[in-house]
């Protein structure tokens, strides 16, 4: 690792919320952290991994109440799930408690006194929301207004669609209860604060100078504190919580016993081994924190300054992921884009292993990741089954048929050389963080491999020369173990199996890196090798693109019921109410409405308004990389005809350098003859995703520009548009 050092590390990933199943989207963190642990593991270090259900809060406590049952029944529930979908997806924690476990109350109260001691807590009367008809504060998600910041609609501890910012609470303009949709007022009530704005010199210092992990937290974090920091309000009206020391009638903010929980399931961790949790939160252990980078400011603000308050060790590393779209759109439950990994993935007979390696190597791990049913099929084709899959397997069965066993042979110094070469380089990517790029480096060595066999002949060679075959087989076989060794990380069930198919003793994820280079036995007898992978077929991922497409007709059918009853409500409501939470079907099943509702409405809120925004007027500003993506070309237009079926489409071949013209088709038919599109040059948009039109497949975009009726293909066009025509 380039991070090089000795010390025990412990890693941990972001509490999932008790309240819904686990998504693709989650295992963003999981897995990659899972992998980065493993990695860990293989250089020899001690490492410990630990997680948990994240029990408390509002969200929870509003969902239960909306089911009609208890937090406790309601997080149980969702703590196994997320349990057993980690064990079957192989990421192997150390330690899975949950933050309602006696560990973390007494280890929250220990903290929180603590603080109280060292005089970083005092008590101040606030306003707080409170809802005259369900005679009861509301804090958090229980109360609903505008931003005082930007003014958007903004929930009570976030504004969740404007600016961003977090919300203490009284702050929140024309409160409004979201249990009951009635207007809230504001109460004086005594709350606690923690002095946040006292550690900003040292959150300065340390985020500056200390702090590692990926940039992308640093920068963020240290930008907030420049800001300056206010000091945090952490008591809760709830009962539901860990309570506040001396205050029954109080629990702590989610966000202070939620990262506690790190702490409380280390100790679990070492009470059940016998190992020491002081080592990691007392001394000098290394802390790495695997985030979403959407709770950044949470593990580099709040976090540090409450463990630095209460004198314990601060946290080494924050590693933030970037977001996940569902097949390019914003993840969103509501709308349909969302992929269950149990129902969805893991039920369907996908191996887990190949869903670790598209999340591992789609992008790099601060970047945005988009989960496509297609891209997934193209990666495991083209990459696991045709590169890494082909080599062990060709390798092994050609080294089992021929000789039953290892062959003599000794590992040649090229063959060496590039395996501790990919050793090193995956070895300091891994300690970057930067897991596409292990990946991809260790599929070079497989496709290496590839090379070598072909190059070689063994299936001439063992006709002349059995025992110099032998000897090259001896270098495949070699560079299969280390090929093993050095993808176990990530696909830990398949390189299991091969680690078996090569007649290797022990177990693969107890064995290190540095036993790449430990030379086979030669007449050490090999099995009868297995396939490893096997193509994704177009029928399976067809069938996997219908539940997705079903799933999102379904959602915006129910949205746009949602729509039709909210249009008839509001017309009864008085104009001071607003919209109630609950608005559900009696048909729905209880798994079905425990889905984040609460979320669930702030992201359509949240797309409803880019929706707009996109109508209005101004598209949102995008990076260079944005534009990057767009393969555009200049096309001539060699032929064009009409479409049966349509009064608008044309079929169009067009030239664009390629061997073969593409056929596109084109909304132009009420612009254009036929004729008169021949010979044309216009502008494609050659990478955009294949579509069928009118049963015609049309393979790229024909950019046009538009000005009221007037419309162009443009280059070879002498037609006036007015200034600002849009090109679409
Ligand atoms: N439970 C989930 C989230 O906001 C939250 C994480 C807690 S980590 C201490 O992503
Ligand atoms: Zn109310």
């Amino acid at each position: 690792m380039s991070e090089l050092s000795d010390k025990p590390v412990l890693v941990t990933c972001g509490l999932p919320y008790a309240n819904g199943k686990a998504h693709v989207g989650h295992l963003r963190t999981y897995v990659p952290a899972d992998i980065y642990v493993r990695s860990l593991k293989k250089e020899g270090r001690e490492a410990v991994f630990v997680c948990g259900s994240d029990t408390h809060g509002t969200p929870i406590v509003v969902n239960a109440e909306q089911l009609g049952t208890t937090p406790g029944k309601l997080v149980e529930e969702y703590h196994t799930h997320f349990e057993d979908i980690f064990k079957r997806l192989g990421i192997n924690f150390d330690s899975f408690g949950t933050t309602d476990d006696k560990e973390n109350h007494v280890r929250t109260i220990e903290i929180v006194s603590r603080l109280i001691e060292k005089g970083y807590v005092y008590p101040k009367t606030i306003e707080i929301a409170y809802c005259p008809k369900c005679d009861r504060s509301l804090p958090d998600r229980y109360v609903e207004g505008t931003c005082p910041y930007c003014g958007e609609n903004a929930r009570g501890d976030e504004c969740d669609q404007g600016c961003g910012k977090h919300l203490e609470p009284g702050e929140l303009k024309t409160p409004v209860c979201t249990i009951c949709g009635g207007s809230a007022e504001y109460r004086k009530q005594e709350h606690f604060f923690f002095k946040l704005s006292e550690f900003s010199d040292y959150l300065m210092n340390y985020l500056s100078n200390e702090l590692g992990g990926t940039t992308n937290a640093r920068n963020y974090a240290l930008g907030w504190v420049k800001q300056g920091l206010d000091d945090w309000c952490i008591t809760r009206n709830l009962e539901w919580g860990v309570k506040f020391p001396g205050h029954e009638e109080l629990v702590v903010y989610v966000w202070v016993d939620a990262p506690i929980g790190y702490m409380a399931f280390t100790e679990e961790w070492a009470t059940r081994t016998g190992g020491s949790w002081e080592k990691f939160w007392k001394g000098d252990g290394e802390i790495i924190h695997f985030i979403g980078g959407d709770i950044t400011y949470h593990h580099c603000i709040f976090w540090p300054a409450m463990l630095k308050g209460a004198d314990y060790s601060s946290p080494t590393a924050v590693v933030a992921s970037g977001m996940v779209k569902i097949e390019d759109k914003t993840f969103s439950k509501s709308r349909g884009y969302v992929v269950w990994v149990g129902e969805d993935y893991l039920d369907h007979g996908f191996h887990p292993d190949l869903l670790r390696y598209y999340l591992a190597s789609y992008t790099s791990h601060t970047k945005e990741l988009n989960f496509s049913w297609r891209v997934l099929q193209e990666k495991i084709n083209t990459e696991l089954v045709a590169v890494l899959g082909n080599f062990l397997y060709r390798t092994m069965l050609f080294a089992f048929k021929n000789y039953g066993e290892i062959p003599a042979g000794e590992i040649e110094p090229e063959i060496k050389e590039e395996i501790e070469k990919t050793l090193k380089e995956v070895g300091d990517a891994m300690g970057d963080y930067e897991f596409k790029k292990a990946v991809d480096t260790a599929m070079t060595l497989a496709s290496y491999g590839n090379s070598y066999f072909q190059a070689r002949e063994p299936w001439k060679l063992v006709k002349e020369d059995k025992e110099a075959c032998g000897q090259v087989l001896y270098n495949c076989l070699q560079l299969g173990k280390a090929l093993t060794l050095l993808f176990e990380p990530v696909l830990p069930g398949s390189m299991e199996r091969a680690w078996e198919g090569f007649g290797l003793e022990g177990s693969v994820h107890e064995a290190e890196y540095g036993e790449a280079l430990v030379p086979l036995k030669s007449g050490s007898p090999m099995p009868e090798p297995q396939i490893l992978f096997t193509k994704l077929e177009d029928d399976k991922i067809g069938e996997m693109e219908a539940i997705s497409s079903q799933r999102i007709k379904e959602a915006v059918e129910k949205q746009a019921a949602k729509k039709g009853e909210k249009k008839g409500e509001e017309k009864e409501v008085t104009k001071s109410e607003g919209m109630p939470l609950k608005a559900e079907g009696k048909t729905e099943t209880l798994e079905e409405k425990t889905v984040e509702r609460v979320e669930e409405k702030t992201v359509e809120k949240v797309e409803e308004k880019i929706a707009e925004k996109f109508e209005e007027e101004a598209l949102p500003l995008i990076d260079y990389e944005d534009f990057a993506k767009l393969d555009l070309r200049v096309g001539k237009v060699l032929v064009a005809e009409k479409i049966k079926k349509s009064k608008k489409l044309l079929r169009l071949e067009v030239d664009i350098g390629e061997a073969e013209p593409r056929q596109l088709v084109a909304g132009m038919a009420s612009y254009y003859e036929p004729e008169e599109m021949i010979g044309k040059q216009i502008i494609v948009l050659a990478n955009l995703k294949p579509v069928k039109l009118c049963g015609v497949k049309s393979n790229g975009m024909m950019l046009a520009a538009e000005d009221g009726e007037i419309v162009a293909a443009l280059m070879s066009d002498n037609k006036e548009l007015g200034p600002g025509s849009k090109i679409r």
